[in-house]
């Protein structure tokens, strides 16, 4: 198969635009649709210090090396944070992934422990309560570590590797289990405070598929194993869905970030008067909508156990 654009063979066929690409065309498209989202969401200013949630998964990877080659046109700083929950066989193989992609690219690596940390690892939170949903546990802290990491590195941008897969189905999940606030804080988070480094999510238009083809083609290694914890039945069903309906009418994960995108502003400003007041956690000092943050809730749980 020719590329549509010029007489060389073609890597990829996107079946929304009906275009075959090769090698060349595809790797311009990919990086002008990405440099493309940072303006439109005027996500990364000259001289910002960003941080790179960096999982050693296909996403968080792919996004280090494409910011870290977009530093050629605008001038910012980079780091790359890594969680280690303590996930026996799992966290240790992506994490020596991490650990050799930012060598390659010269980037600053910061590695967060749950054991250090909290004094706890997930595989010894589990140990203690086998009811638990683990992404539950897991999640928060995730989230509370990655804020605090950023912050504590000087970051002004988190940046995570959302494509528009996670996107669509985020948007998805919230509209069917009717949480429209959980919508409207994806749009732009209603709880601004200094202690909350603002999330940026570059890649959150471009499918994963082209996220994995984009690796494979530049060489960085994929590693699909999986969390041994994971249990996202929900999201995996609404992922099925999303693939099937892409299949039949393609396009239909971009049509619903899309039209989530439009209604974005309406949302903020009907919540406008409902952006609830931020105060700070007694024990811990991060901001929290209660006394407690939910970090220091879930290990009060844990630690009664
Ligand atoms: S690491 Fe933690 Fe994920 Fe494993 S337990 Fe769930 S949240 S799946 S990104
Ligand atoms: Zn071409
Ligand atoms: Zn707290």
């Amino acid at each position: 198969m020719k590329c549509s654009n010029c007489n060389s063979s073609a890597v990829i066929y996107l079946a929304y635009s009906k275009l075959n690409l090769c090698k060349q065309h595809f790797f311009r498209l990919f990086e002008q649709r990405f440099k493309r989202t940072i303006r439109e969401f005027s996500m990364i200013k000259k001289n910002d210090r960003v941080a790179v949630g960096l999982s050693g998964g296909k996403d968080s990877t792919v996004l280090l090396h494409i910011l870290s080659k977009l530093r050629e046109d605008l001038p910012f700083e980079l780091i790359a944070i890594t969680l280690d929950e303590g996930i026996a066989g799992y966290r240790n193989k992506t994490l020596d992934f991490a650990k050799l992609e930012t060598k390659k690219l010269g980037v600053e690596h910061k590695i967060f422990r749950f054991k250090k940390e909290a004094g706890i690892s997930m595989d010894e939170i589990m140990e203690k309560d086998k009811k638990e949903i683990p992404c539950s546990y897991c999640g928060v802290m995730r989230r509370y570590y990655l804020n605090k990491g950023a912050r504590e590195a000087g970051a002004d941008k988190l940046a995570v590797g959302h494509n528009l897969d996670d996107m669509a189905q985020t948007v998805l999940m919230n509209i069917m289990r009717n949480e429209p606030m959980r919508l409207a804080r994806l749009a732009d988070p209603l709880t601004e405070d200094d202690k909350f480094v603002p999330r940026i999510r570059p890649l959150m238009r471009t499918p994963e598929r082209e996220i994995a083809i984009f690796a494979i083609l530049n060489g960085i290694d994929i590693d699909f194993q999986e969390c041994p914890y994971a249990r996202h039945a929900f999201r995996a069903h609404i992922r099925d869905q999303l693939n099937e309906s892409e299949e039949k009418y393609p396009g239909t994960k971009f049509k619903i970030v899309n039209s989530f995108m439009a209604l974005q502003g309406i949302m903020r400003k009907s919540m406008e008067d409902t952006k609830f007041e931020i105060s700070y956690c007694q024990k811990c000092k991060e901001p929290s909508s209660g006394d407690l943050c939910m970090f220091c809730t879930m290990m009060e749980d844990v630690q009664s156990k």
